[in-house]
């Protein structure tokens, strides 16, 4: 996957028994649900690509036009002077990483880049591409869930500051409870001096919202049906994804697209290695992702609120993203 920061890094290492502990989970709840994480199989994680280049899909491309023009400004902040090493969650194949690591480059040299991710593969690749395409970058990736915060990263003896970065707006798929939570979790994992970039995806129009989830070509469509292709592999189940149409919907008083699939037709589901059968009616759905936008404000105040003091937000010209500098005291 290009775009970092997945939400599939909610879910550990995604082993077997974490999957039917959710499936069987979400689809006894009412209404049912299933867990975002569980997009990101192969086949997923294509699509998802495929999403980030599409039209109506302005997030990724605002958030690079972001970090296209003002990478330079944003590490020189971070850094205060002193020497960073850049720390990225759910990296991926860090895609849009590289202007900041070529802003960094540009500062101090050279830098150490250490990107976390759960999928090795993705690492090892972005390891090789990044290596080879921007000198003077040393990438020490780490195969780990960050979810729970950066105890997995050894302490830094070098001195210098690490500047984690948590781009792509994922932070929006994590109910604000959690964003909360998890902010706080790497706050606790840094020393002062240290600092957070986050991109987050801000309220806007809701026809500008809905199309980006509900795109003409039908990616999304397909990258939502998708986990119940995911379930018939992994779990023996016999959907028929034709069955279930894609939802995407503004919950305003929320502040959150969700995505849904309904089923079309009452229908039974089975679910052989769960020994489960699932009762659908007609137009009965399955919640299968919430996509939280931020008001103007809120990214920094949930920064300060982790313990991060915020000393940058830069916002693209219609006000549609942003990505926001906390330091650590
Ligand atoms: C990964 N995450 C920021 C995406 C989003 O926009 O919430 C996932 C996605 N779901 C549908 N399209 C993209």
């Amino acid at each position: 996957m290009t775009d970092s920061a997945i939400a599939l890094s909610t879910a550990p290492t995604q082993p077997e028994e974490a999957v039917s502990t959710a499936v069987r989970e979400g689809l006894a709840a009412q209404p049912k649900r299933l867990p975002p994480w569980l997009f990101y199989d192969e086949a997923g994680s294509r699509l998802f690509e495929q999403i980030t280049e599409l039209p109506e899909y302005y997030l990724t491309r605002t958030e690079r036009g972001l970090l296209t023009a003002h990478a330079g400004e944003m590490m020189a902040r971070a850094s205060g002077g002193q020497r960073l090493r850049l720390v990225e969650l759910g990296a991926g194949s860090a895609d849009k990483t590289r202007l900041l690591l070529a802003a960094a480059v540009k500062l101090q040299g050279s830098v150490l880049y250490e990107p976390l991710d759960v999928s090795s593969s993705a690492l090892a690749e972005a390891k090789a591409r990044i290596e080879r395409e921007i000198p003077g970058v040393r990438v020490a990736p780490r195969v780990m869930d960050y979810a729970q915060g950066l105890d997995g990263l050894e302490p830094d003896a070098s001195g210098e500051r690490r500047l984690v970065l948590y781009i792509g707006s994922s932070i929006g798929n994590f109910e604000p409870h959690q964003a909360e939570q998890l902010l706080q979790r790497l706050h606790a994992g840094l020393e002062p001096g240290d600092g957070l970039l986050l991109g987050v995806d801000l309220t806007k129009n809701e026809a500008t919202l809905l199309a980006a989830y509900n795109d003409a070509a039908g990616v999304t469509a397909a990258f939502n049906r998708n986990v119940l292709i995911r379930l018939n592999r992994e779990l023996d189940a016999n959907f028929d994804p034709e069955a279930f149409a894609h939802r995407a919907v503004w919950n305003g008083a929320e502040s959150r697209i969700e995505m849904h699939l309904e089923s079309r037709v009452a229908q039974r589901v089975r679910l052989a290695a769960l020994d489960l059968e699932v009762d659908f009616a007609a137009g009965e759905t399955i919640h299968t992702e919430n996509s939280y936008k931020y008001a103007p404000g809120a990214p920094q105040a949930m920064l300060a609120e982790a313990g991060f003091t915020p000393v940058g937000t830069w916002t693209d010209a219609r006000g549609w993203f942003a990505v926001c500098l906390g330091k650590a005291e």
